[in-house]
């Protein structure tokens, strides 16, 4: 057995991980304890790293047509239809869009060949979709795509702002080193501004439940509050920033009272002073924002609200201060480092950087080859697959995102691709949504197989480390590039033999004629301390900070602690901000606001947490959550199944009836896919509307009509895995999910209009299965039905028609699909679908330690009434602490419940102070 030091390939926090293989398996996982993002903790996603690998589901051959071919032909048709499209239509019918999720080094080399050599401007990224707004918002402010903060900022200080980020699910590590910063420092408040109360709530002094989009307003407030009681820091503006005066002055065009601003946002108007007088007194205050955020048809507007805020007080460039965009994807600052953006062009160098295109043109030429860079910027995701629509790009080549999802107007999108000529996909799964629109398929290697880099969310760069042989003909995408590149006739300028050299190329570019006093300007993005690397010194590489140069040796922490940004006058800007509602109406036909986001334990469109039945326990169907008042309205009721109508599909899952939820607003998570449900996308329910700046999309603010489901019959069928290669049973049902289980999968299927009965779906169910019904019981007049097929004393499948409502944890029955042989006993129980004397554990709370909600509610009961003690007994909260928001809220929900309902209408008591 060895022990490999690499990072986590899920969310920006960036956690280092320590993973153990033995055999050429990689057994466990652990966090790294000396890794600074995260000092040895890991959360559910990154502790079950390890369950998400094997062969199955990956993608091993390439595919060109449809049909399997070796490498040689998949790439000489890369290459081939490539150099056709462009000779046919131009360079710029030439397109590739690619993902926070590729290393640095892959990104490099992708920018390279398609803005360098293939002269095409049109190489954008999917963090368009996720952190544009924010790069545009630090751009006007402080010159340069910089997020000023580390980590530790955010424990250091004395008031930390929350503001459209669950941070306790999408960056549940930095979560828990907050949450203890705050346990250490008694005097420290946290602020949560979102419009749903969200499990980061839970260490909330003071939560804003803020009108959907109304943030630009809340921040312009607080900047005319600011003014307005001398907490502006004159002395700090005075010397370091401009637009003061106009920024005061948008700000002052709309009515600054306190109580038109809580109008405006629909908040108390106490609490909103409470919030700005707790910003306006503190000075060490980090404002950290996502998603709420930038996602946004303002939300380049949104951030310069809080970047104003934050210059006007002076408030950064010191321990404990900063407006922190907190990224996403393991890599999305990687990808803004090198380029990856259609607006930009290479290492932070921009279109129209003075002298720009001239300085990379002769940093990528060599002796016989001068790169053709294009003049001006290209499309932005969503203009992109407009062009395509309208046949001006030809060719796309796709690298680790899943556009056929993730973009708004979905179905619009897949028709765009379906329609394009030539779309080329790089991937590692074998089954996305995507690859059905995919005329080339090239396999890549994935996580544990991959040598290379990736940024943080503080800047930092850490090594990721391949430790498995890539399944099958599976390739690194560095290498695919490379290997087109040189069919191309550009050999020379790719030819890498390890993702060590490309990063040194990158590191040099970063210093290339770079430097404060040389006539080119400075750019803040500086690497050089890093070129000249070797392989020993590469695959030794310490996480480290950019900038790294001859100055900063070590890194960089903190930036802009002298004053100084990166404007040409050296100094930052204020804005001024103008708010702006959501772009998308609401209608009588579509009165609610839809927000979508992420849950704790899936990553994007599943497909790779999808593969750890684990996770999926948590959430295990698509969901809709929905205000009660709501639910009434709607005649939906919790974990009934319904119907949400949007801009250009629909989209069904189950109803959880949620207080926390404001009224007139629903959420769906962004996960669910064609692969693991009926009609669950929410790409499907958003119209694009875009930031003019930034061209992110709205993806918070849509607009839906809820209606109720109302199937017939509803059944939970769970099979065998190697029966489930087909899936006719849910041809004809009107709702489906699956859910893959450790030994079999979960299928819950719905049916029928109101008054049918399942008969006839249940009448085919013997074609479908290959084993007849070995036990039945059957109630015809509830409708109820439970059934087994048993062949060779192993069960093969289990139904039940019914309520899922009515169903037994299956860990019990998942269980006796392992394989062996079922006992009498267990045979005789099967239909109850429990072991005898076995209790029900419920929904999965837990998932490190797999503990379920009736056993925690039932040891509250029995009077563990904290997250410590429900420790102690059941071990649940006590590994990675993701599920500690949702032990508090059972604790007290079991309380409240216990204390009788005197307050049940009491409004939420998070929300009071
Ligand atoms: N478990 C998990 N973690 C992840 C990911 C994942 O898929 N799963 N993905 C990663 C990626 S790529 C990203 S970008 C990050 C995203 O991380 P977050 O930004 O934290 O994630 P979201 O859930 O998309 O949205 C955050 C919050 O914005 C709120 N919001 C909606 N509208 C508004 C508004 O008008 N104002 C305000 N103030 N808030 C609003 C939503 O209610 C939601 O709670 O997560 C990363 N981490
Ligand atoms: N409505 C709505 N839409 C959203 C969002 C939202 O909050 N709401 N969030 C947006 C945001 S912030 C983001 S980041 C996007 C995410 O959306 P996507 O990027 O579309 O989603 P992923 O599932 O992460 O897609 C990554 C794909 O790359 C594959 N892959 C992983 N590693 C590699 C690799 O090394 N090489 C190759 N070639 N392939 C690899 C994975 O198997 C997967 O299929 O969604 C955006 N869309
Ligand atoms: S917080 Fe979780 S998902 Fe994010 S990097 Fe750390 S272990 Fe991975
Ligand atoms: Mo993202």
């Amino acid at each position: 057995m060895h022990q490999v030091r690499t990072t986590c390939p899920y969310c920006g926090v960036g956690c280092g991980v320590v993973a153990d293989v033995e055999d050429a398996t990689l057994t466990t996982v652990s966090g790294d304890q000396d890794h600074p993002a995260n000092y040895g903790r890991l959360c559910v996603k990154g502790s079950a790293l390890h369950e998400t690998l094997g062969e199955g589901g990956r993608l091993t051959r390439p595919r060109v047509d449809g049909v399997e071919v070796d490498w040689t032909t998949a790439l000489d048709s890369v290459a081939q239809r490539l150099a056709d499209t462009r000779r046919e239509h131009g360079s710029h019918a030439l397109a590739a869009y690619l993902s926070g999720q590729l290393l640095t080094e892959d990104y490099y080399v992708a920018n390279k060949l398609f803005k360098g050599f293939l002269g095409t401007p049109h190489l954008d990224t999917n963090s368009r979709l996720c952190m544009a707004s924010a790069v545009a918002g630090y751009k006007r402010a402080f010159g340069a795509d910089a997020v000023p903060c580390s980590y530790e900022d955010l424990e250091e200080a004395e008031l930390v702002v929350l503001v459209g980020s669950n941070l306790a699910w999408n960056h549940p590590v930095l979560y828990q080193r907050l949450r203890t910063a705050k346990t250490r420092n008694p005097l420290m408040r946290v602020v949560v501004i979102d419009p749903r109360v969200t499990d980061s709530c839970e260490i909330a002094d003071l939560y804003l439940g803020l009108a959907p989009g109304s943030d630009a307003r809340l921040f312009n407030g607080l900047l005319a509050f600011m003014a307005e009681r001398k907490r502006l820091d004159r002395v700090y503006l005075a010397g370091h920033v401009d637009g003061v005066d106009e920024a005061l002055a948008a700000a002052a065009e709309e009515d600054c009272s306190l109580e038109a601003i809580a109008a405006d946002c629909d908040l108390d108007p106490e609490a909103l002073q409470t919030f700005y007088y707790w910003f306006s007194s503190q000075l060490h205050v980090v404002t950290l924002y996502s998603q709420g955020i930038n996602q946004s048809s303002s939300g380049t507007d949104k951030c310069n609200a809080i970047i104003n805020c934050h210059l006007a007080g002076g408030k950064l460039g010191l321990p404990g201060a900063g407006p922190f965009s907190i990224t996403g994807q393991p890599n999305a600052m990687g990808g803004r480092e090198v380029g990856g953006l259609a607006n930009q062009l290479a290492a932070h160098m921009d279109y129209d950087t003075p002298g720009a295109l001239d300085r990379v043109r002769r940093f990528w030429s060599t002796e016989t080859l001068t790169p053709t860079l294009p003049e001006a910027p290209g499309h932005k995701a969503f203009a992109l697959f407009e062009a395509i629509e309208r046949g001006e790009v030809q060719a796309l080549w796709v690298m680790a995102t899943n556009p056929a999802v993730s973009l708004p107007e979905a179905n619009r999108i897949r028709a765009a691709l379906a329609k394009c000529p030539l779309v080329i996909v790089s991937e590692c799964m074998a089954n996305t949504d995507l690859l059905a629109y995919a005329d080339i398929v090239l396999p890549a290697s994935s996580w544990a197989e991959k040598d290379g880099t990736v940024t943080n969310s503080e800047r930092r760069i850490s090594r990721q480390r391949g430790m498995l042989a890539p399944p099958g003909e599976a390739r690194h995408d560095w290498w695919i590039i490379g290997q087109v590149a040189a069919r191309l006739g550009y050999g020379e300028a790719f030819a890498y033999r390890h993702p060590g050299e490309i990063f040194d190329e990158h590191a040099r570019l970063s210093g290339f004629e770079n430097g404060r006093d040389a006539k080119a300007g400075f750019r803040l993005f500086d690497i050089s301390g890093l070129a000249g690397l070797d392989r020993e010194g590469y695959d030794a590489l310490a996480p480290i900070q950019w900038p790294v140069n001859a100055t900063a040796p070590s890194g960089t922490a903190r930036l802009f602690e002298d004053g100084r940004f990166a404007t040409p006058s050296g100094r930052a800007r204020l804005l001024p901000v103008r708010p702006r509602g959501p772009s998308q109406a609401l209608s009588e036909a579509r009165p609610l606001r839809l927000n979508t986001g992420r849950v704790r334990d899936q990553w994007h469109t599943m497909s790779r947490t999808g593969r750890a039945p684990r996770l999926m326990n948590h959430r295990a169907e698509p969901f809709i959550e929905v205000h009660p008042d709501d639910a009434l309205a709607a005649g939906v009721g919790d974990a009934q199944l319904a119907r949400l109508k949007g801009a250009d599909g629909d989209y069904l899952g189950r109803v959880r009836v949620a207080k926390g939820q404001r009224p007139g607003e629903v959420f769906v998570p962004m996960h669910w896919t064609d692969r693991f449900s009926k009609r669950a996308r929410m790409g499907g329910l958003l119209k694009a509307h875009l930031d003019p700046l930034s061209g992110q999309p709205e993806s918070k603010h849509g607009a839906v009509a809820l209606t109720p489901l109302a199937p017939a019959w509803e059944a939970t069928l769970l099979v065998a895995d190697d029966l489930a290669t087909t899936t006719a049973w849910c041809e004809d049902s009107r709702y489906w999910a699956r859910i893959p289980l450790d030994h079999a999968e979960r299928w819950q299927l719905a049916g029928g209009r109101a008054g049918e009965a399942p008969g006839d779906w249940l009448s085919r169910l013997g074609d479908w299965l290959p084993v007849a019904p070995t036990l039945w019981c059957e109630d015809p007049a509830s409708g109820r039905l439970r059934a087994a097929g048993v062949a060779d004393g192993r069960l093969r499948w289990w139904l039940m028609v019914g309520p899922p409502a009515e169903l037994p944890g299956l860990g019990w029955l998942d269980a006796c699909f392992a394989g062996h042989p079922l006992e009498e006993p267990a045979r005789r129980r099967l239909l109850a679908g429990c072991d005898a004397g076995e209790a029900d554990s419920g929904p999965l709370v837990c998932s490190c330690h797999q503990v379920g909600q009736q056993a925690i509610v039932a040891a509250i009961h029995g009077g563990d009434t904290s997250v410590e003690a429900l420790g102690a007994r059941l071990a649940c909260g006590t590994q990675c602490g993701s599920c500690i928001p949702e032990l508090k809220s059972l604790i007290e929900d079991a309380l409240e419940e216990e204390a009788c309902h005197a307050r049940a209408d009491q409004k939420l008591e998070k929300q009071t102070i």
